[in-house]
């Protein structure tokens, strides 16, 4: 196989770009002939880990079985790439001592504002109402990462230059 098996954590806020840079990732790998796993809270949150809710508890234990999955697919052989709010830095600490040396943090930085604009689900508008509980950024903490091994921007950058830049470093990883 001619690929080094890695796992892609991508952290940041509801509406930062997480979800749409980690099909793109996903989509370009392919293309470039390597094989990927995406996890993706939306998605996991549907089936392994429907019975979780918001809390701090629950949050916890989505990403420690996030990660626990992650290092299977790792294992396996294959770039997986996980997109998770992740919004503290204790939970992320968890994820990297889970999946160990492949684990590469990709900061999605995006002010709350920004995020708050784009309101591409209506789910802020919601939260400021008060009609969903501890919500990332209104009512429940969000942490930003300081040690994250790549980082790009999407509200000073395009989708296509974050795009570029997370493929580049990603390839750089990878390849043999
Ligand atoms: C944050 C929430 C919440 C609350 C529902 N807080 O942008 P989305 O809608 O499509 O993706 C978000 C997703 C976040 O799930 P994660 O598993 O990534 O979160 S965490 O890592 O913190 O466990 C958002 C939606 O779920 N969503 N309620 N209260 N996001």
């Amino acid at each position: 196989l001619k690929q080094r098996a890695i796992v892609v954590w991508m952290v940041g806020l509801s509406g930062s770009g997480k979800s749409t840079l980690a099909r793109a990732l996903e989509n370009t790998l392919h293309e470039e002939g390597y094989l990927t796993q995406l996890l993706d809270g939306d998605n996991l949150r549907v089936g392994l880990n429907n019975n979780l809710t918001f809390s701090e508890e629950d949050r916890k234990e989505n990403i420690r079985r996030a990660a626990e999955t992650a290092k299977l697919f790792m294992n396996a052989g294959l770039v997986t790439i996980c997109s998770f709010i992740s919004p503290v830095e204790k939970v992320r600490q968890r994820a990297r001592e889970i999946i160990g040396e492949g684990y590469t943090e990709v900061f999605i930085e995006c002010p709350l504002e920004v995020c708050e604009q784009r309101d591409v689900k209506g789910l802020y508008a919601k939260a400021r109402k008060g009609e969903i509980p501890d919500f990332t950024g209104i009512s429940a903490p969000f942490e930003a990462p300081t040690s994250a091994d790549i980082t790009v921007n999407t509200a000073e950058q395009t989708l296509e230059e974050s795009h570029q830049i997370l493929v580049q470093q990603i390839l750089d990883r990878i390849k043999y």
